[in-house]
């Protein structure tokens, strides 16, 4: 039996400052899975009663957790927002748009490639360039998230702020532009906060005044589940580690057992390693340049290290649950499933939480002076951008060191794994070329 191999040459830059210890990576293959449902967003925000929604263009995820701080952030202005994939819905609807009252659509897209949209706005930016749409009553802003050091910087959000307007849409503020090589956390929160106040003039109305965090999900603790039902790990199909089936694509990964793994190159600077994956039976085809997955799994330690400083039992079965029972996304990651599943397998305890994360978990600190400082952290002010600068980034503070470093900050477990963002997988480009069988005959 010939065993359909390919071979993916890896060049691994030696990380300096931060000091993380190799994980036992799963290596897994992905395929592009673009599905386009028929849904109408326009039903779905007049039967809840929201008059914001928030479309986001995302391939690792910021774009995504950007547009759900903003739908977040309507409450407060007594508006009521939804973050939604370009990908679910109809969006030739943006022309009936002013069906509903107070209506805003706003846009957060990251640029990919040589200019590209993410998977997910592709079909999107397709029909946008051909529409031939009556946009005059759409308001609309867009906030584009790139990085700078790329010839065609923010070309996704340049392209449908100045389209949208051509098509008779009205900005009601100036596009947004956050630069991933800078700091982005910070573009975007001074955009976001000159954004809101822009809103509220527009629209004529005020602050609640109610800054006081809202949950996106509620905890329920299973009791008697069978263990068969709770997710180990697994980042689609329940039980995919015990047995595969395809279809697969990005949303249904392909595991693939790694059969050769050699390291390259001797000293030097860069990790040159030789891998091969055995993709036999799973009908993935592929090309030179494509890229396989990674799927890091964190430390134990540091899982268990977050389950003592918080004192809880990390095996625990959970489930978060939307409570926007007509959202699409019904929970933050695979559930039912343990706290210590969620921590090592879906979240990203080791980069350093973003200011909205601080801000959120501050109402946790026993210690006023704990609570204003990660305030603070959080704000726009100067003082407190700097601090999170030095405290959080350039000393590359994760949740578990600010955890042990605020000894009065101690959030439930729950809502901290609400804020945490999703573990990202870390592609690799394919060296090998598919027309060869590997190994030669
Ligand atoms: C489409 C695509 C194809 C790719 N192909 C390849 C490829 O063929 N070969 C290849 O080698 N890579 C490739 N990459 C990059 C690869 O996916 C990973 O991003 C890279 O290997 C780093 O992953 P990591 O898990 O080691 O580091 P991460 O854990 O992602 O480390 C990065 C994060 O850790 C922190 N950090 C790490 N080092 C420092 C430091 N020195 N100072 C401060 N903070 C730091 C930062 O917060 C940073 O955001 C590709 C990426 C993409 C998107
Ligand atoms: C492979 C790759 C290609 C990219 N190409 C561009 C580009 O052409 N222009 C740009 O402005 N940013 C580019 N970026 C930066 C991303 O848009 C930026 O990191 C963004 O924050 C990602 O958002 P997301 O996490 O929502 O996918 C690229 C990033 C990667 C990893
Ligand atoms: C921005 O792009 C440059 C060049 O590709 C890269 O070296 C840098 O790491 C990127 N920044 C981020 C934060 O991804
Ligand atoms: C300590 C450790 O193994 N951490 C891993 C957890 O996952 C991150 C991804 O954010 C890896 O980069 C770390 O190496």
């Amino acid at each position: 039996m010939v065993h359909q191999v390919f071979v993916l040459s890896l060049f691994l830059d030696v990380a300096m400052g931060c000091v993380f210890s190799l994980p036992e990576d799963r290596l897994v293959t992905v395929d592009r899975a673009p599905t386009t449902r028929d849904t109408s967003f326009i039903d779905k925000m007049k039967k809840t009663g929201k008059n914001i929604v928030v479309f986001y263009g995302s391939q690792t995820g910021t774009a995504e957790e950007f547009s759900n701080r903003l739908a977040k952030d309507a409450h407060r202005y007594g508006m009521k927002g939804m973050a939604a994939d370009p990908e679910e819905y109809d969006l030739s609807e943006l022309s009936r748009m002013g069906e509903i009252d107070n209506s805003l659509a706003i846009f957060c897209l990251a640029t990919y490639g040589e200019g590209d949209p993410t998977d997910n706005a592709q079909d999107f930016y397709d029909w946008l360039q051909e529409a031939d749409a009556d946009f005059s009553g759409l308001k609309y802003t867009v906030f584009a998230l790139g990085n700078k050091t790329y010839e065609h910087y923010n070309a996704m959000g340049k392209y449908v702020d100045k389209r949208l307007e051509e098509l008779g849409a009205q900005r009601i503020f100036d596009l947004g532009m956050g630069d991933d090589d800078g700091n982005l956390e910070e573009d975007f929160v001074s955009w976001r906060e000159q954004f809101w106040p822009a809103v509220c003039e527009h629209f004529g109305v005020e602050a609640t005044g109610e800054e006081s965090s809202i949950r996106q999900y509620e905890l329920k603790v299973h009791t008697d589940l069978n263990m068969n039902k709770v997710y180990t790990g697994e980042l689609g199909r329940l039980k995919s580690f015990e047995n595969q089936k395809p279809p697969f694509d990005s949303k249904n990964p392909f595991l693939a057992p790694v059969t050769v793994n050699r390291k390259l190159n001797k000293g030097g600077e860069r990790h040159l390693m030789h891998l091969e994956l055995d993709i036999t039976g799973s009908k993935i085809r592929y090309e030179s340049g494509d890229h396989v997955a990674v799927y890091p799994i964190n430390d134990t330690a540091m899982v268990n290290k977050i389950g003592e400083l918080l004192a809880v039992d990390l095996d625990t079965v959970i489930s978060l649950n939307n409570l926007d029972e007509e959202s699409n996304k019904k929970h933050p990651f695979p559930c039912p499933t343990t706290y210590r599943t969620a921590l090592t397998h879906y979240l990203d305890i080791t980069n350093s939480p973003r200011t909205n994360v601080l801000y959120e978990l501050a109402q946790y600190a026993s210690d006023p002076k704990d609570q204003e400082n990660m305030r603070k952290m959080a704000s726009s002010s100067a003082e407190g951008k700097a601090q999170y600068q030095s405290w959080v980034l350039d000393s590359c503070r994760n949740i578990v060191a600010i955890l042990e470093d605020l000894p009065s900050l101690r959030p439930p477990i729950d809502h901290l794994c609400e804020l945490l963002p999703r573990l990202q997988a870390r592609y690799y480009s394919i060296s090998s070329s598919s027309k060869v069988r590997y190994p030669p005959t």
